[in-house]
């Protein structure tokens, strides 16, 4: 009877339910909504060994978006570059292990989204204070693009802006929200994307922030 269930859900409040944001591109609503306790006390323990800090772009700026990772590699961003990394530079430690429940919630969505057998290496994990955004980018630092990335929406909502392929073409506009899990694979996989400014709110689980996990095979 699960089905009759979800079916409910989707028709009346809009939970649960997939939909394709373009070419391999799915977005699983809600998926990781019946585990969010369990995925931000995993956060929790990663954010005890290795705390958000506000990298700084080659460029020269601070992100407003504070990071850390877990697993074996990290994203990491100095004057230097962007790269993957296997040590925290600000604790000179491995990045923590990768907690369990976070493993398997990006194999399980990426297999929804049919991608099986997804073994992530990096979990790149962004806190977002009202204010905070991220310019349009590719991921593009990782050694396979034929690999999907995961993306695990937390707490307060955000506008998610959905460009092309080439930085000029127009963005669309989604909203993510608590729970939502996006799924980027095959010609969606170096679409440019970013987040508006998140806006002020509140979040029983997360209070004034948005956490995104993004779950990547980089090498
Ligand atoms: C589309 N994070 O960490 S998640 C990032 O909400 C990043 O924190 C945003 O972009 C965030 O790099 C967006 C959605 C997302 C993640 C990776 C993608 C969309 C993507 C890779 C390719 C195409
Ligand atoms: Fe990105």
């Amino acid at each position: 009877m699960q089905y009759l269930f979800d079916d409910f859900e989707d028709d009346t409040h809009r939970r649960t339910g997939s939909e394709a944001l373009c070419a391999d591109a799915v977005l699983l609503r809600g998926f990781a909504s019946a585990e969010d306790k369990a995925v931000l006390d995993a956060v929790k323990r990663v954010v005890a060994d290795a705390p958000f800090r506000r990298m700084t772009t080659p460029g020269g700026f601070r992100m407003s978006v504070a990071m850390t990772n877990c697993g074996p590699l990290g994203w990491v961003t100095d004057r230097r570059g962007y790269r993957y990394a296997a040590v925290d530079s600000d604790s000179g430690k491995p990045w923590p292990a990768m907690p369990q429940v976070l493993q398997s919630l990006a194999g399980r969505a990426a297999e929804a989204a049919g991608f099986a057998d997804f073994v992530p290496d990096a979990c790149l994990i962004n806190r977002y204070e009202p204010g905070a955004r991220m310019s349009l980018h590719q991921d593009k630092d990782e050694q396979d693009f034929g690999q999907p990335i995961v993306s695990v929406s937390l707490g307060l909502p955000a506008v998610f802006l959905f460009g092309g392929l080439r930085r000029e073409d127009k963005a669309l506009r989604v909203q993510l929200l608590h729970g939502d899990v996006v799924v980027w694979g095959g010609t969606a996989r170096l679409r440019y994307h970013g987040i508006a400014p998140l806006k002020n709110g509140s979040h029983p689980l997360t209070d004034d922030c948005r956490i995104n996990l993004t779950f990547r095979k980089a090498a």
